[in-house]
This record gives structure tokens, sequence and C-alpha cells, in this order.
């Protein structure tokens, strides 16, 4: 049985989201184990699935979603990457092999507070929800507020900003729950992805600077295959590159941070549409933005497992 109301198809509320993680693991224990990083500002836990087979010492990939709140497509791809692991595991071989070497840690919404927001009241709420003094506006940009070049560009000191970077890095308490997670789990992260809307665009450090990572000819090679495999379903074109040049330049996003911890292999998704709806992508796209995606998903899972 389904957790009560939820539906792959649809977007879900943060109650069903919520719901969902406590009924697909307990149906799934081979395959997952449900914890809590931390709680937001507003209280609520902040969930990760561990998604893979059981093992020691086993090499994982992190994978977040939701953010910024309004991005409901973010979300739903990472519920239907859980439904895809369980549901194809030991029949479908690139994702049993995945499985049983990787462990996928998987955060299906990481700004909830905000979330909920844009389902109550705001729905093109970006930022988290976190009151402080000196201010009355609310909430800082998550992607914004990590450690690396923090608020040096392409960010606003302005509480009021939808850029806002926050009073210092990782001031939030979703960010620093994220952080500490992978300080913690840093020997065993090998790729970070981070699921963003909308664009169309798979981008790579860095965005805080024009500057290039180490590995920038593999990550670009590495970039352009797995956009080639993900339009190789429905043919949707994405861009491709280091996020300043590619986006826009900004300082204090999580890949940036990520790959300067030491994880090697890190992207921000932007995922549908490039425009027409935006962050309002209709449900009727949410199979096909999944199914590509995690085609893309899948792709980069199985480069990292070979080197
Ligand atoms: N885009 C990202 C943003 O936070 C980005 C782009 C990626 C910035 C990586 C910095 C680092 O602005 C969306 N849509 O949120
Ligand atoms: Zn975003």
């Amino acid at each position: 049985a389904r957790a009560t109301g939820h539906s792959y198809e649809k977007y879900n509320n943060w109650e069903t989201i919520e719901a969902w993680t406590k009924q697909v693991a307990s149906e799934n224990p081979n395959l997952i184990s449900r914890s809590t990083i931390g709680t937001t500002f507003e209280g609520r836990n902040i969930y990760l699935l561990k998604v893979g087979k059981a093992g020691s010492n086993k090499p994982a990939i992190f994978i977040d979603c939701g953010f910024h709140a309004r991005e409901w497509i973010s979300p739903a791809f990472c519920q239907w990457f859980v439904k895809e692991a369980v549901r194809t595991y030991g029949s479908e071989s690139q994702m049993t092999q995945l499985l049983n070497t990787f462990d996928f840690y998987v955060v299906p919404v990481l700004n909830i507070d905000g979330y909920v927001y844009t389902w109550t009241t705001n729905r093109m709420w970006r930022k988290t929800r976190s009151v402080r003094s000196g201010s009355t506006c609310v909430g800082t940009d998550p992607n914004r507020n990590f450690n690396a070049g923090w608020c040096s560009i392409g960010a606003s000191r302005s509480p009021c900003a939808d850029t806002y970077c926050g009073p210092a890095a990782e001031s939030e308490k979703e960010t620093k729950a994220l952080a500490d997670f992978i300080r913690k789990n840093l020997s065993s992260i090998k790729a970070y992805l981070t699921i963003h809307s909308y664009s169309q665009m798979l981008l790579y450090p860095y965005s805080y600077a024009y500057k290039l990572p180490a590995n920038n000819a593999e990550l670009n090679t590495l970039a352009k295959a797995t956009v080639n495999e993900l339009a190789s379903l429905y043919g949707t074109k994405y861009t491709y590159g280091p996020g300043a040049s590619t986006i826009y330049p900004a300082a204090g996003g999580s890949d940036d941070w990520a790959y300067d911890q030491g994880i090697k292999y890190s992207f921000t998704f932007e995922l549908r549409d490039t425009g027409r709806y935006g962050f309002a992508l209709p449900e009727s796209q949410i199979r096909a933005t999944c199914e590509e995606t995690l085609r893309a998903v899948k792709y980069v899972a199985s480069y990292v497992l070979e080197h």
C-alpha cells in the first residue's frame, strides 16, 4: 500500500512525503534505512534514506533534492529515484550493480520549511524560513550559504534578497546538517549530486569563481556523455559546463563546497524546463522528467563505479 495520498506522478506535500519516507523504508528493509540528519528552523526532521544492498565499507553517492522551495520537480525526482531503485533491484542489471556497489544517500527535501511555505502561502518562495533579529525579512538562500567563496559573488548581503547568503556560512540549520553529514562520511562519498530546476543544465564546479576544477577535462567529458544519455530518451536538450560560465557566477553553492571537500564528481542538475512553465512544471511532465533524469544519474553513478 502507498502512503496516504502519495503519488509519484503528482507533487506531494511535506506531510505526504514524510509519511512516504517512513513507508518506503519499512516496506524495503533490505534496501532502505531511514535516518534524520538534523531538524529545520521550524523543527521538522530532515530525513535521509540510505538506499543500497547491505554491506560493509561501501562507497556512496549523495543525492539531495529540495534545496529551493519552489523547485517542486526536484523532490519529485528523489522520490522517483528511490521508487525505481527498489522496483528494479534484482531485475535490471545496471541498477542492481549500482545498489550492490554503492549506498545512495538520498535527502528527499532539504529545505522543508520553505517547501511547506510554497504549499501554504507563496508558491514562488525559494529560501529557508529562518527568522533573525535585525531584519523583518525571512530566509536565507541555502545554495548561497556554503563555505565556498561565501558571499563573494552572485549572492546578496541583503536579508530581503532571494539570494541572501545568510549572516555566515552554514548559518542555516539545514545547510549545517547537510555539511556535517558529508564531512562525517567524506571518505565514503564518491559523488555529490544536487537536484534543482529549471534550465536543463548539468553544472559542475566552479560557480564561485571563473576557475576550472583540476579534473575539468574529465568532468566536461562526463557531463557531455551524461546529457547525451539524458537526451536519448525524449530528446530533452541540456547544456553543460562549469557553473560560473554556463549559468552565472554564484558563491556559496553546495556543489562547489562538496568539490572542495574532495568529492571529485560534483554536479548540479537543473531539470526541466527552459522557462515555458519554469518552477510550475505541470504534473503531466513529472514522469518523463524523472525518467530522463534517472538515466543521467545512473550514467554518472556507473561512471564513478568504473573510475
Ligand atoms: N540554480 C542554482 C542557484 O542556486 C547554481 C545555480 C548552481 C548556483 C551551483 C551556484 C552553484 O542559483 C537554481 N535554479 O537554483
Ligand atoms: Zn535551485
